[in-house]
């Protein structure tokens, strides 16, 4: 904390689920956040993105709930505020009584994961654990099956230093919209271009990175797999790949099977022309070093590990990994992977159920079943695939709890509701899966109304739990904040961030990799120390519309706001999710535009409006996910799992753009 003029200035790092964890300075004066402001001290951009004005607003916004409350009659909105005496009594109650019942904590359910990433919020998995062997989810809805892809080829999940991409000479966005969701990287990508680097973007939909960009190249959803195959099969026969082969297990199989595969097949599955495969194979063979950034939204796709890991391929065989400049990046998991966790008190017995499914754990579970949920940090019945299902579920839970700021679609289903703090109002540490930094969040303001940070919740249940039965919880909830933070800062840590002690994170975020370029000696990380090549399956199984459902649906993240997040909080949002689609292929379902529709599947219908849009491909929709105060898109999403995934993240992915639909007007 330091003084400007009359304003207190704190210290922040952006705590959401987003690549650029953008370290902030909050301004305060008489006790109220005026306002906040991007932190340059670690050379990061003092402009936030587009959600900032939100992000204030999740402190001061009058929806925010500052008090603990009970629902009379889930989804009722018949709410009663209670103390916090009377909310963890209630809760303490309940466990001790399921715990009687069923001889087990195995009822109680954690679903809980990137409301607010901060290191003390893994708190929320060590006041579980403390209990016994609990059921918790495990697994990802971002990137599960390219960390597995990075995992297999390289050996370990690390991002090169974005400063590096000034050095390269040709960088390839695919699938991924920085312009929108990790504004950060796009002064690098910036600065590439003035220096004559070429930028690429390849996407099925014509974005705001792509204007940006000096090549967009279109094409079918989950087309990137038969992509990535005819560029090595170009560059290959135009003896354009250039790479150790001492470094390398797997290239020449790889490279025969892709010479063996027919073109036009491949041409087809991309949705691309000859043309535009051999120039962008051209740019890839001319311009070196070449970065190559997959983006989550590529790999929401059924096949999406064996493409991201057809990528890899790519640039390994053309001699764009080890070089600086070069590489592709994914997801960073050192901090996750290092950090030791202590106070999460991890237990081999735990009851692990896919995050990406939970509704069928809900309904196969039965010895015993889940009879308690607590949810933190997520929205599921807004966010979640198979939501038909899980509101069919919802009733055999005899507790919900649900830990947020607001009343979101998941709380309006809960029986308690408890109002946690901003990231302006407690302590914590905050590290990217992305871009190396970590740094702290130290309280601006106190607490507002009666709110508590997830780790004092943790604490107090912790407590009563074991004054009403002395015992039931290991939890160490006597140790202050500081020091859980600092039993993390092992020496390791420290000397991993360039740091003696974590109170140095007071003066401003450190990094924790050196801005080398990965893999510069050519030594892997896998069993054998080399770059893995994938093989190719016999046959793609990239899912394409069909007569029945003839619209892939596409659900990319917004500009304005964060997943579910601060839906709330935004004026002016529509009540239905807007749909563009092509005016042709509208108008031949005599759909008009700025109209109702019904989008429906097997799955479900919901009502959205729609918007004419002409660079869209005639056979996709899109909508921009959390747009809407009603939602619901997701009721067409089943859940259909991704190829990869167990082996970073417990579980397989979820392939959130492989949904299929049919549109008909409204009324
Ligand atoms: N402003 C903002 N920032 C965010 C978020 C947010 O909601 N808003 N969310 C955060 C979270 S949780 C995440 S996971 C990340 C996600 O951020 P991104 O990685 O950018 O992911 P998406 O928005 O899902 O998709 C990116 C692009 O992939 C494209 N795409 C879809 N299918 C395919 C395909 O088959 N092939 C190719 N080549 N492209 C495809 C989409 O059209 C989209 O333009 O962003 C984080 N940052
Ligand atoms: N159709 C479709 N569905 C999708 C996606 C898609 O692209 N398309 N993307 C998926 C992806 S990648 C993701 S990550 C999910 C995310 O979707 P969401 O569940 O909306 O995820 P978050 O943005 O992490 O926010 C979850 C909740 O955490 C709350 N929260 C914030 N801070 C705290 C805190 O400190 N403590 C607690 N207890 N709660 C807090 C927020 O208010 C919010 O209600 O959506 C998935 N769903
Ligand atoms: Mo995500």
């Amino acid at each position: 904390m330091f003084f400007h003029g009359n304003y207190q200035v704190t210290r922040h790092i952006c705590p959401r689920n987003c690549y650029d964890a953008c370290p902030m300075l909050a301004y305060t004066r008489g006790g109220k956040i005026e306002y906040i402001t991007g932190d340059t001290s670690d050379g990061a951009s003092a402009r936030l993105c587009s959600k900032r004005e939100n992000i204030l607003s999740t402190v001061y916004h009058p929806r925010r709930i500052l008090y603990p409350q009970k629902q009379h009659g889930r989804g009722s909105g018949n709410w009663q505020q209670i103390s916090w005496e009377e909310a963890i009594d209630t809760i303490a109650q309940k466990i001790l009584s399921l715990k009687a019942r069923y001889n087990s904590m195995l009822p109680l359910c954690l679903n809980k994961y990137s409301g607010n990433f901060g290191l003390l919020h893994f708190a929320v998995e060590g006041m579980f654990n403390g209990l016994g062997a609990t059921t918790q989810t495990i697994g990802t809805p971002c990137f599960s099956s390219g960390l597995d892809a990075q995992r297999l080829d390289f050996g370990d999940n690390i991002t090169c230093d974005i400063r590096q991409l000034r050095e390269s000479r040709l960088i390839i966005l695919w699938g991924v919209n920085p312009a929108w969701t990790s504004i950060h990287t796009m002064p690098m990508i910036y600065a590439a271009k003035e220096r004559g680097a070429k930028i690429v973007v390849i996407d099925p939909v014509y974005t705001e990175t792509a204007r940006k960009a000096d090549y967009y190249f279109e094409l079918r959803p989950g087309g990137d797999t038969a992509l990535a195959v005819l560029l090595l099969q170009k560059l290959a026969k135009n003896n354009r790949l250039s790479y150790n082969s001492h470094q390398v297990t797997g290239a020449d199989e790889l490279l025969a099977a892709v010479k063996k595969s027919p073109a036009d097949r491949l041409l087809d599955a991309a949705g691309m022309s000859a043309k535009a495969v051999a120039f962008l194979a051209d740019l890839l063979a001319q311009n070196h070093p070449a970065h190559i950034w997959c983006g989550y939204g590529l790999q929401r796709h059924v096949q999406s590990g064996l493409t991201i890991r057809l990528i890899d391929a790519l640039a390994m065989l053309t001699g764009n990994i080890g070089v600086p400049g070069g590489g592709v990046n994914f997801a960073d998991t050192g901090l996750v992977d290092t950090l030791p966790f202590k106070f999460m008190l991890e237990r081999p017995d735990t009851r692990f159920v896919d995050i990406n499914n939970f509704a069928h754990s809900l309904k196969t579970l039965h010895n015993p079943p889940i009879k308690f949920l607590w949810i933190a940090g997520r929205n599921i019945l807004r966010q979640d695939a198979g939501l038909t299902e899980l509101h069919k579920l919802w009733s055999q839970l005899e507790c919900v709890v649900v830990a947020d700021k607001f009343m979101t679609h998941s709380a309006q289903m809960a029986d308690i509701f408890l109002p946690v703090t901003t990231e302006f109002e407690s302590l914590d540490i905050i590290g990217s899966y992305f871009i190396h930094r970590l740094g702290i969040n130290e309280p601006a303001i106190p607490p507002r109304g009666e709110a508590k940070s997830d780790i004092d919740i943790a604490r107090l249940l912790t407590n009563r739990l074991n004054e009403l039965a002395p015992g039931t919880s290991t939890f160490p909830a006597h140790l202050s904040d500081e020091a859980l933070i600092t039993a993390e800062f092992t020496p390791e840590i420290c000397e991993m961030l360039h740091i003696k002690k974590w109170q140095d994170l007071y003066q401003g975020p450190a990094r924790f990799r050196p801005s080398a370029a990965l893999w510069q000696d050519g030594k892997f990380t896998t069993a054998d120390g080399k770059f893995h090549c994938c093989q190719l399956a016999d046959k793609f199984c990239q899912l394409l519309p069909n007569k029945k459902y003839p619209f892939h649906l596409l659900t990319p993240h917004a500009q304005q706001h964060i997943n579910s997040q601060s839906h709330p909080l935004l004026p002016n949002l529509p009540e239905y999710p807007q749909v563009s689609i092509h005016p042709s292929a509208g108008q031949k379902l005599h759909l008009q535009d700025k109209h109702p529709a019904i989008l429906w599947n097997d799955e479900g219908s919901v009502t959205v409006t729609i918007n004419f849009r002409e660079d869209l491909a005639p056979d996709i929709v899109m909508s921009i996910q959390g747009a809407s105060i009603y939602g619901g898109l997701n009721k067409l999403y089943k859940g259909l799992s991704t190829d990869l995934g167990t082996l970073a993240t417990g579980a397989l992915g979820t392939a959130f753009y492989d949904v299929f639909v049919n549109i008909r007007p409204k009324g």
